[in-house]
Formats: structure tokens, sequence, C-alpha cells
């Protein structure tokens, strides 16, 4: 292995700069704990990825204490409730009033990762994009972490106290965790999201989460004039495949008549089509490296709770490293892998149940679609039954 143009040391070394990473420099930088941020990408490609729209108290409480709330505050949507579109009949879910108060707050995350880009450059942190061949070394009990990456053509190396590894479904921190020390759990669903992204007013005052006999649509928004919607696709299907005029007209078939004559329609800005999976890692330490947000986890965005999950997994690192750092206790670091799963979980379990409740399985010959008229018929007659959607959705406490 080379000799490296420069070897530095820093306590923590975050992979990735995405909501994941971003968050923990900063909350990490709060608590006076030194650390740095290499991201595999340039800044702009980082915000031009659209992906979630829907923060829960736990993550809007994050970003306070991250310092970077002030303008999710201003420009961002508190909505108390969300509706469920079934066969053409809609049905509201009152959050508020069934979670004893609780709430979401509509903004996106390019938004989230701005503002916390924005926080993380005027408190003179380094990130240092475009870093390439990002590779962690040495973390398992007993040895001296390091990360070695490439930038402008040299090798530099950083020794560390930990890793923390927020890059991601695809990053390289959990592949580098031993084979025989890591368990992996997935479910893979049989189609996409195609998500649209437009300049037009959103079609109603809060989500629309509609099922259909043509499949699943979410009626979603950024702001009061830029929308985002979203329709089940078969996994076969390419985004070159859909014109915007099918993406509306298809929308429109799918929402009630009332909301399809209200969709004001417009040029998309962003289209894209997602796959759906169920995704965990266990554990989600493997001695001085520990994994954060996608890069432990991925959930069907049927729940909203991706990059919810991505903030409580950090809110739980960054308290253990502050305990580690300030009271020179392992007890948080040790029992961070179990307080994260515990809430993954969870939430594992509402976005599998959402995604199963809200889309076509034409395939199963029915009965799935007879269980999905039950359970709905029950949410739409039941309190209790609405309120275990409404106590999922606001988010489970920390
Ligand atoms: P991210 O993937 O956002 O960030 C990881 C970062 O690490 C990236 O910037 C990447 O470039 C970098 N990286 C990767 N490998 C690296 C390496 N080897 N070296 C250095 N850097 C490296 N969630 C919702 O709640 N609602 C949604 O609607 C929703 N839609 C989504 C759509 C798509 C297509 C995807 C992929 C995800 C979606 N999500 C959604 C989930 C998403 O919001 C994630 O939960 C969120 O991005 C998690 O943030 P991070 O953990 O920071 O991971
Ligand atoms: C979004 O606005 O991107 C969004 C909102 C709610 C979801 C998924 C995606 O459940």
């Amino acid at each position: 292995m080379s000799t490296p143009a420069t070897t530095t040391h820093v306590p923590v070394v975050i992979v990735g700069a995405g909501p994941s990473g971003l968050l923990l420099g900063q909350l990490l930088h709060k608590s006076g704990i030194e650390n740095i941020i290499l991201e595999q990408r340039s800044p702009d490609y980082v915000l031009s990825r659209i992906r979630a729209g829907v923060l829960e108290q736990v993550a809007v409480e994050m970003l306070e204490k991250a310092g970077a709330a002030e303008r999710m505050h201003a420009e961002g949507l508190p909505h108390e409730g969300i509706e469920l579109l079934y066969f053409g009949k809609r049905h509201r879910i009152d959050l508020k009033a069934l979670t004893g108060g609780k709430q979401v707050m509509v903004y996106g995350q390019t938004e989230v990762t701005r503002d916390l880009m924005d926080v993380r450059a005027a408190a003179g942190l380094t990130t240092v994009y475009e870093a390439l061949n990002v590779q962690p070394f040495d973390f398992l009990e007993g040895e001296k972490p390091r990360v070695r990456y490439e930038k402008d053509g040299q090798t530099h190396e950083i020794t560390c106290d930990f890793i923390a590894g927020c890059d991601g479904f695809h990053g390289v921190c959990r592949a580098s965790a031993p084979a025989d020390k890591i368990k992996t759990f997935e479910k893979v669903y049989p189609f996409g999201w195609l998500g649209l992204l437009s300049d037009t007013p959103p079609v109603s005052e809060e989500l629309i989460y509609a099922s259909s006999e043509r499949g699943f649509a979410l009626c979603s928004q950024r702001s009061l004039s830029r929308s985002r919607y979203y329709l089940q696709v078969p996994l076969t299907d390419k985004v070159e495949d859909w014109s915007d005029e099918a993406f509306w007209e298809e929308l429109k078939r799918r929402v009630d008549p009332e909301t399809a004559a209200k969709l004001v329609t417009g040029p998309s800005i962003e289209k894209s089509i997602a796959p759906l999976r169920s995704f965990v890692t266990e554990p989600m330490r493997f001695g001085r490296m520990f994994l954060a947000g996608d890069a432990a986890h991925i959930v069907p965005p049927t729940g909203a709770k991706g990059l919810n999950l991505a903030a409580s997994d950090v809110g739980y690192l960054w308290q253990g490293l502050v305990d580690f750092y300030q009271n020179k206790s392992e007890a948080g670091i040790d029992s961070y892998s179990e307080k994260a799963l515990r809430r993954i979980w969870k939430a594992e379990h509402f976005s599998w149940w959402m995604t199963m409740l809200m889309h076509d399985f034409a395939e199963d010959g029915g009965f799935n679609a007879k269980m999905q008229e039950a359970e709905l018929h029950y949410i739409f007659t039941s309190e209790n039954g609405a309120r275990v959607l409404a106590e999922n959705y606001v988010g489970l406490p920390m």
C-alpha cells in the first residue's frame, strides 16, 4: 500500500455527506467533538437527489439541536393530517387528534441537506467532497482506526477514534464489516415508485395516499408552489417510458374525480424511478465503526420513515459519543446498536404494513386485496385502528 501524502488525526471520521453524515457532524461539533466528513460526490450532486419530504417531530428536534432548523420553521409546512384514498373515497386520518397533538413537517430532504451544508460551512468545518476510494481500516476492537481516501490524485490517511458509516445503501462501510460479524435482512417489493417533481400548486392541502385498481399513487408536496407525486410502476418500467403527459393522465385515473379535476399539471423538473425494499443490518457497530441511516437500513418510502430513521440513529450515536468524550463512559456506544435497532424494526414494520396496505399485488389472486379492504375498513371505522396508523406515522418516541 502506497505511503499517503498526508496523515492527520481527527477524533471522528464521518463517511458520507447526506443527511445522516451532515447531521452527525453538526451535533458533534455543537458538543465540541472534532470531526471530518468524506463525501465521494460533489455538493451539487448530493443536492440534486430528490428524496424524502416528511419530517417527524424527532427529526425536527434533531435539526433544532444542530442549529439547522431556522429555514425549516420559516418555510416548512406543519401537517396535522393525511388522507387515505381507497377506490375513489377519501378518508382523513387526523394525526393531531389521534396522537394527543403530534404532527409532521413537510420540508424536502434537499432543503434539509442544504441547511446542514450551510451551517457546517458557516462553522468552518471540513467536508472533503469528491473524496475517492474511501476505505476504513483497523476499526475492530483493540485496533487503531484509520481511513484512507484519494483527492486530486493523492492518497491521504486520517487516524481517528471512531468511524461513522453514513454512506448510504451502496456505501463502503457496511461492505467493510467482517462477513462473520454481520447479518442482513431483506425484502424486495415487486414494483417501484415513479416520482415526479413539478412547480405546480399541490392538489390538496394534505398528502393523499391513494389505493386504486390501477395501483398506488401519492400526492405530496414541497411547498405551496412545488408538488411531488408518485405512481406505483412495474419494475420493468424505465423513466424514459413515461412522458409528463402520460404521468399526469395516469395519476388522474388513480385518484377520485374531484381530486383529478383540481390537479394542476405542468412540466416535470425531476422524474425518477426508485425500487422499494426493506433492509436491515445487524448489528450497527463493528468495534470502532458505526453504521447510521441508509448505510444500515432501507424502508419502502410508503411510511415516510427513511430520513426520519437516519435522524434517530444519529441522535443515539451522538449521545453515545458525547458520553464517551465528556464522561469517559462507553455505555452509550455499547448500547447504540440495540437502541437504534429497536426503533428501526418498528419503523420497518410500519413501512412494510403501509406498503402491503396500499399497493396493488395483483399477482396473488386477490387475497391480499381482500385483506387490504378489511384492514382499511377497520381503520376508517375504528378510532383505535386509525390511532395505530397515526401513532406510527408521526413517529414513535426515541
Ligand atoms: P444517503 O444515501 O442520503 O447519503 C449517503 C452519502 O454517502 C451520499 O451522499 C453518498 O454519495 C455518500 N457515499 C456513498 N458511498 C460513499 C463512499 N464510498 N465514500 C464517500 N461517500 C460515499 N425517505 C423518505 O422518508 N421518503 C421518501 O420519499 C424517500 N425517497 C427516496 C428515494 C430514493 C431514490 C432513495 C434512494 C431514498 C429515498 N428515501 C426516502 C430515503 C432517503 O431519504 C434516505 O433515508 C436518506 O437519504 C438517508 O440519508 P443518509 O443515511 O445520509 O444516506
Ligand atoms: C415525499 O414527499 O417525497 C414523500 C412523502 C411521503 C411519503 C413518501 C414520500 O410517504
